[in-house]
């Protein structure tokens, strides 16, 4: 499903796309394989605090399958173009709030999450809030920055932080800018969720810098020690050549990376 010109402009302006039903087909076996996969890797989420993986789909041949299915890369690919990158993602039992942030930071590039939750969610149940426009920079997000101290800097909840609630039930889909404000509020203690992200493939020295930046951070791979790569060798052992067009610049500058910080 290649979006819109109008859901393209909307995502540019606001930061964020909401595509209800998108993965309503799927949504069965998805599912079961977010329950396999914490069960495989023996992590049991016992509410007190948020259980994760990373990566996360690339921890079963069939959840690899989503970065190959076309309604997966067209809504990407429209957003951040074909030739765009998987560089990895999380799965989650999330417990309770998550305050005010954003992903990243990045001037240059675009980086994006496809985001969706396995539970029916509304405003007051952990739904994803987001602050449209936040993902723009300039005087405005540095303004905007201070809400994660809205009770200090604004006198308000951070719950009472003005945003859009993106509502959603289990096959719909968020896909936001990581630089864009978003939280969750007043969700229970086992909200599961996955996401993919995923960036413009890097031109231009000052985007290969970005992406560089994003692999490595500190001069470590960004999920050590837990993995060496944003990806699984499942992923790429089971890489068609469609989707190894998505995962081939990771693999050359994480290989660069990695040879550099060992020279
Ligand atoms: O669902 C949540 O509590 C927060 C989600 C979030 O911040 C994220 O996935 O980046």
């Amino acid at each position: 499903m290649a979006l819109t010109s109008a859901q393209c402009e909307f995502f540019d302006l606001f930061g964020y796309l909401y595509l209800p039903n998108l993965l309503i087909e799927e949504i069965k076996w998805m599912t079961e394989e977010h329950r396999v996969v914490f069960e495989k890797k023996g992590l049991v989420h016992d509410g007190t605090k948020r259980s994760q993986i990373v990566p996360f789909i690339d921890q079963t041949e069939r959840l690899c399958t989503l970065l190959d299915h076309p309604k997966v890369f067209e809504v990407i690919g429209s957003l951040l173009g074909d030739d765009f990158n998987y560089v990895g993602g999380d799965g989650n039992y999330y417990s309770g709030d998550t305050g005010w942030h954003s992903d990243g930071a990045h001037s240059v590039g675009l980086y994006a999450k496809f985001h969706l939750y396995l539970d029916p969610l509304t405003r007051d149940t952990g739904c994803i809030r987001v602050i449209p426009g936040s993902h723009l920079f300039g005087k405005w997000r540095e303004c905007i920055e201070q809400v994660n101290r809205s009770d200090e800097v604004l006198g308000i909840d951070g719950r009472d932080v003005p945003c859009v609630a993106v509502e959603t039930e289990p096959g719909d889909v968020v896909v936001f800018n990581h630089n864009i404000y978003h939280a969750s509020f007043g969700g229970g203690r086992s909200r599961r969720h996955f996401d993919l992200n995923v960036g413009s493939r890097a031109k231009t020295e000052a985007e290969i810098a970005e992406l560089d930046n994003y692999l490595h951070r500190n001069g470590k791979p960004r999920y050590y020690p837990r993995s060496q790569s944003v990806h699984s060798e499942v992923m790429r052992q089971t890489a068609s050549p469609e989707r190894m067009y998505h995962l081939e610049q990771v693999i050359e500058r994480e290989t660069y990376l990695w040879k550099s910080s060992q020279a």
